[in-house]
């Protein structure tokens, strides 16, 4: 049985830094480097050394199995330097322990049953969020919701496969073959809920697309800018300045928006490099969640644009033309008029998205596909089938459910699952 060491913390510089240890050699190595003798749950302060180093850090001891990985577990906080750091776990390895792998510490927690797999992965979601919506389903999803629903789900499709079954085995037994079409399809609803929200659970992930698209000197760049609140992309008064595709990230009202400026569309390109940049334009408001289609108030020219895709309207310099037509919104890059109007009408669109009712969103691509492997299963089951292929096909669609719900995963697919996680998670 080995005992692992990695650093909790991030790379780089900090007020504290932690070394964790598990396993059953954790204690013995850490006598070997701390000066004081520990208390269970209790954190000890005293010197930890190695090599031509010292500290003074603080370190707690978690006796098997009330620690995060069910092992035991020791906690070295010492100052935060990189190096510092680095050095106590080289001296932990000196002393017997063995480097971590990406995400052992949770995989040992799932393994020890400290927690599910589902509450692994979304551990991830947790550490990864960037948005209050991304922070509350993360949040959602680390209760245990997701669990707790498909833990139901699968014991619907193991007690439908029990009935099937049983009269497969004693057939002369029961009078006729009734096939529990009710709990598959309470099984298949569930599923085709959540999977509802997986459109939802990627914007709340990775934010809204949202292009700016427009003719040239239309004042994209500026609207862009008004935006994000910087001056991040350059703003002429010649026609062409935006050449290439420029990002940024902002969140408004908890939800995350990708905000992407492009260059202006137009036809009679001169240069090789404008001609370029309105090809990525148009590639980059195909792949958009929403069009931000900018016009100049004052020329009211539009771009061509496909009406199929959710998209706002701009008349931009309204402080030079005040009156604009009726299917867009007034707006001022210069002095800031109805910025947030936008804004908001963004964060609208996104959450039209969010089905209804108070489920929570999947936001892992690796499960969403998984459940739709399930659905495509169940949804096939008819009652006039041989009951040994409608119990086969349950048997299938709760193998595809075992690998989100950890009843049914193998050594690669945990591997996967935790290649993801950092060093030392
Ligand atoms: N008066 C006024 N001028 C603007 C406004 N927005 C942009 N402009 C001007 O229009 C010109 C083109 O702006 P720019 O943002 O580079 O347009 P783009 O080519 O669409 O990116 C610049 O001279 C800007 O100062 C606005 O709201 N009001
Ligand atoms: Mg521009």
């Amino acid at each position: 049985m080995k005992t692992i060491v990695g650093i909790a913390t991030p790379v780089g510089f900090g007020g504290v830094g932690i070394v964790r240890l598990s396993g059953v050699n954790a204690l013995g190595i850490v006598f070997q480097m701390f000066n004081r003798p520990l208390k269970p749950r209790y954190a000890t302060l005293g010197t930890i050394s190695g090599k031509n180093f010292t500290d003074t850090a603080l370190v707690i001891y978690f006796p098997a199995p009330h620690s995060f990985t069910g092992e035991d577990v020791v906690e070295i906080q010492a100052h935060g330097g990189w190096h510092l750091v680095n050095r106590i776990m080289q001296t932990a390895i000196q002393c017997g322990a063995t480097p971590a792998e990406p995400g052992e510490f949770t995989r040992l927690a799932v393994m020890n049953n400290k927690m599910t797999l589902t509450q692994a992965e979304s551990t991830l979601d947790l550490i990864n969020a960037e948005s209050d919506a991304e922070l509350q389903n993360a949040s959602r999803l680390m209760s245990g919701e997701l669990q707790t629903l498909l833990s139901g789900l699968e014991n619907n499709l193991v007690e439908a496969r029990a009935q099937i079954d049983a009269y497969l085995d004693y057939p002369e037994d029961l009078d006729s073959p009734t096939i529990p079409m009710k709990q598959i399809n309470q099984a298949k609803n569930i599923i085709d809920d959540l999977l509802s929200t997986a459109k939802h659970g990627q914007i709340i992930k990775n934010g809204i697309n949202v292009c700016i698209i427009g003719c040239p000197n239309a004042g994209k760049s500026s609207l862009f800018n008004a935006l994000v609140g910087d001056n991040r992309s350059i703003v002429t008064d010649i026609a062409g300045t935006t050449t290439d595709v420029i990002a940024e990230k902002i969140t408004y009202q908890g939800i995350k928006i990708n905000l992407i400026d492009t260059a202006g569309i137009h036809d009679d390109v001169t240069s090789a490099i404008e001609e370029q940049g309105i090809a990525r334009a148009k590639n980059m408001l195909q792949n958009a969640d929403i069009l931000l289609v900018v016009v100049d108030a004052t020329t009211r020219v539009m771009v061509d644009f496909p009406h199929d895709k959710q998209h706002l309207i701009i008349y931009n310099k309204s402080d030079l033309c005040p009156n604009t037509p009726p299917d867009g919104i007034a707006v001022s890059a210069k002095t800031g008029q109805n910025i947030n109007l936008i804004l908001a009408k963004i964060v609208e669109m996104a959450t039209r998205t969010a089905p209804v009712g108070n489920l929570v969103n999947l936001t892992n691509e690796r499960q969403a596909n998984l459940l739709r492997e399930a659905q495509t299963l169940l949804a096939a089951i008819n009652s006039n089938e041989p009951l040994d292929k409608i119990s086969a096909n349950i048997t299938l669609a709760l193998s595809y459910i075992g690998k989100i719900t950890g009843t049914d995963v193998d050594e690669r697919t945990l591997d996967e699952i935790f290649s993801k996680f950092c060093l030392g998670k």
